[in-house]
């Protein structure tokens, strides 16, 4: 194996809060920003790297899945990260929701909006599958909250634990065009403002990722934005059909939010 040519993701100086702080920041507020945690290289490459991606691809909405198993992306890289995996692992472990650290990255991916693709992706409100998210926002656009493309969150409005048949059932309530219609209605209405997560590049965002509602605001389709999605953890590891399930809904993760709206 030869050595990385990525930058290392953490900032050396970089000091993580206490997990016990953590955890309780989670349960209590539901959204831990690790505020300045990136490398300034780490998220130059990384911009870098969307830019070529959209080189390729032109202007226009997609997702890369799996993008921490392609060594030629900076990514990759965040694998490695002893510390983050260490802190990421204790949280999840705290919630007392059977986990290993083998199987604690359950899926990632890269989000890259841009171009016409702004409107349609944004206000897709969903649940992870996951126990713990982490967000990394890579490109974040400027401006009005409307035109920025920062994130809506109503972090635990609901608790870990849900089977099959009542996890489909807030799918059916949630995920659907006329409640999208409806919390967009609600946004507009100055409903969510306690609810904008403003992101901003070189933080990270960690939320429990199946107890989150959450969505992202759009853009202005002249400007850029990326997102890398990194999902620890799943809360229903021991039921065999939720597993079933979910192990093909990660393959699909990248494209569900790619053929709605
Ligand atoms: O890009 C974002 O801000 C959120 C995307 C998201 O929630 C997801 O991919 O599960
Ligand atoms: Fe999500």
């Amino acid at each position: 194996m030869t050595a990385s040519t990525h930058p290392a993701p953490l900032r050396d100086d970089f000091v993580f809060p206490s997990k016990e702080a953590a955890y309780e920041q989670l349960n209590t507020n539901g959204l831990l920003e690790l505020q300045n945690v990136f490398s300034d290289a780490f998220i130059a490459a990384c911009r870098s790297k969307v830019d070529e991606e959209l080189q390729k691809r032109g202007a226009r909405y997609f997702t890369i899945a799996n993008v921490s198993e392609q060594a030629q992306n900076p990514l990759s890289e965040l694998r490695n990260s002893q510390r983050l995996t260490d802190f990421v692992a204790s949280l999840c472990e705290m919630t007392g929701l059977p986990t290993t650290k083998e199987h604690l990255l359950q899926g990632n991916n890269l989000r890259v909006i841009a171009g016409g693709d702004s409107i349609s992706q944004a206000f897709n409100f969903h649940f992870d599958s996951s126990i713990l998210t982490l967000l990394l926002p890579i490109y974040i656009p400027s401006g009005e909250d409307v035109k920025s493309g920062h994130l809506l969150a109503k972090p635990n409005f609901r608790p870990f634990g849900q089977n099959i048949v009542t996890n489909l059932a807030w799918k059916a309530v949630y995920q659907n065009k006329l409640i999208r219609w409806l919390l967009m209605r609600q946004f507009f209405r100055g409903k969510w403002s306690k609810n904008i997560v403003r992101l901003k590049p070189k933080s990270a965002y960690l939320f429990w990722g199946s107890r989150t509602l959450h969505a992202n605001l759009p853009c202005a389709s002249d400007h850029k934005r990326a997102t890398a999605l990194f999902f620890f953890g799943r809360p229903n590891a021991n039921d065999p059909i939720i597993s079933w399930v979910e192990k093909r809904r990660y393959k699909q993760e990248a494209n569900i939010l790619e053929n709605k709206g």
